[in-house]
């Protein structure tokens, strides 16, 4: 039997991850290709309400710790993404690995190896879709503003970050589009990951 892909959106805030997971979400499902939704951080785990009152700036924490708390928040995950793709169910992420070490390497100052350690040995994205929209498309869009990283400054060093993370199986999407003309692209990648990895083994992060 063949396997599902583990396809990641990655992005700044607001560049419309969601919206895009729910669009192909729906896109597969009109296909008949199963596929399930994984948010990240997953703010319904125990790990999840600490990362979620942080980001509300209800708690502190040393940002090390928070990068931890992330990268825990993923390893909760680890056994169900594994059984989900080894079913043949396509998991459609908003946010994962790159995120986390992206968004850290700012906040900690530290170099991104050391960002990237606690995530060694996750399984690995299929496909990331970065989409990418500007700062000034950014604050235009609903809800700017509110949580711990929505800061100009913050956002651009991210968005250096996610650059130097970039491997061969990152595409770069422009969101500063419509939402439907993001989605035709999403798509056509999609399709091509979901039909390439099929008989693929499932990668490992940084082993891959
Ligand atoms: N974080 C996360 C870490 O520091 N480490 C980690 O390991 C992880 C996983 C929360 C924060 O946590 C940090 C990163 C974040 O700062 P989050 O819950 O994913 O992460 O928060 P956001 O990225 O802020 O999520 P948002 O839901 O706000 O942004 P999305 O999902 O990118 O955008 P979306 O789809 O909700 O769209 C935002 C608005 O824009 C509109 C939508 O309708 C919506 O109103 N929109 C468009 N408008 C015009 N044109 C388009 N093409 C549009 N697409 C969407
Ligand atoms: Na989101």
């Amino acid at each position: 039997m063949s396997r599902g892909a583990f396809i990641v959106f990655e992005g700044l805030d607001r560049a419309g991850k969601s919206t895009q997971v729910s669009m192909l979400l729906q896109a597969l499902k009109d296909r008949s290709i199963p596929a399930q939704k994984q948010v990240f951080p997953d703010r319904t785990t125990a790990i999840g309400g600490i990362i979620n009152d942080y980001l509300a700036k209800k708690v502190e924490l040393p940002s090390e710790a928070v990068h931890l708390l992330f990268s825990a928040n993923r390893w909760e995950c680890k056994n169900s993404i594994q059984e989900s793709l080894e079913k043949g169910t396509t998991l459609v992420v908003d946010r994962y690995a790159a995120s986390g070490a992206a968004y850290s390497s700012v906040t900690t100052g530290r170099p991104l190896e050391w960002c990237r350690a606690p995530d060694q040995g996750l399984p690995a994205p299929d496909l990331v879709l970065f989409l990418e929209v500007s700062p000034e498309a950014q604050k235009t869009r609903p809800d700017w503003g509110g949580e711990r990283f929505e800061r100009d400054e913050t956002q651009s060093k991210v968005a250096k970050s996610f650059r130097q993370l970039a491997t061969s199986n990152w595409v770069f999407v422009d969101a500063g589009r419509t939402k439907e003309e993001v989605h035709q692209d999403v798509l056509d990648f999609a399709l091509k990951a979901i039909e390439a990895c099929k008989q693929q083994p499932i990668g490992k992060l940084d082993e891959s």
